[in-house]
């Protein structure tokens, strides 16, 4: 398929201002939902920029020799840079602003260590999500994703037994990438008060300053972030 013939898709996407945070994204996205929390809670100011998956705009020839030529979201433009894939973004957040960062070393790389983790194991939560709205797979693939995502999500909720955090006292990207990843269950039937130590974790991050259910936080159109 020709760019052209993809409705409505840019047919070039021009370098932003080098100065800014730019996010690119789209509201549907679980991983687009993990750096737009981030950057809604830290109160920080960005532009983004929306890619309309349900249209294809993410497998225009633009879109994947100009800005991620994997043709997926989320993707950040900063100082010249393109980060590409949701945990690599809140690596680089937390590393160039110090916001949702551990404060030991440590804690810095077990924040990495739930990053990777996550990206291994609370991606099935997000598969049976897809497979539940946007796709019809057989029945059988269901039944191997969603005893991996229950697990994943078993595992996160024994971490947080007596504790407030995943790691170390305070918010930090580990939450945010593991919350964020997890935050559309519900839409793959996987009911969150069946996890008690993540709807109490949960909600102390849906009651931060900030917080919105990804369909509100995350805009349909480009939209610029005057930040707090
Ligand atoms: N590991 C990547 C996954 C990115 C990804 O799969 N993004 C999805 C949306 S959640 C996407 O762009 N899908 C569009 C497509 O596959 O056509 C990350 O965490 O950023």
């Amino acid at each position: 398929m020709t760019d052209s013939a993809i409705s409505d898709a840019p047919t070039g996407y021009a370098a932003p201002d080098p100065d800014r945070l730019t996010l690119y994204g789209s509201f549907t996205s679980s991983s687009t939902f993990k750096p737009m929390l981030y950057l809604s809670l830290s109160g920080l100011s960005f532009d983004f920029r929306t890619v309309n998956l349900k249209k294809g705009w993410q497998f225009t020839a633009a879109y994947r020799e100009q800005v991620n030529r994997y043709g997926k979201v989320p993707v950040l433009q900063h100082k010249g840079l393109t980060i590409v894939d949701s945990n690599v973004i809140l690596d680089y957040l937390a590393r160039t602003t110090g916001v949702f960062e551990p404060s030991s070393e440590q804690h810095r790389w077990q924040a990495r260590e739930w990053l990777a983790w996550e990206a291994a194991n609370i991606t099935n939560v997000a598969k049976v999500r897809h497979y539940s709205r946007f796709r019809e797979v057989h029945p059988a693939v269901m039944d191997y994703f969603r005893p991996e995502a229950e697990a994943a999500l078993s595992f996160v909720d024994q971490a947080l037994e007596g504790r407030d955090w995943l790691v170390g006292d305070a918010l930090s990207i580990a939450d945010l990438g593991c919350w964020g990843r997890m935050v559309f269950m519900a839409e793959g039937g996987l009911e969150i008060e069946r996890w008690p130590n993540i709807v109490r974790w949960s909600n102390a991050i849906k009651a931060m300053e900030g917080y919105a259910f990804p369909y509100d936080l995350t805009p349909k159109k480009d939209r610029t972030f005057a930040g707090r």
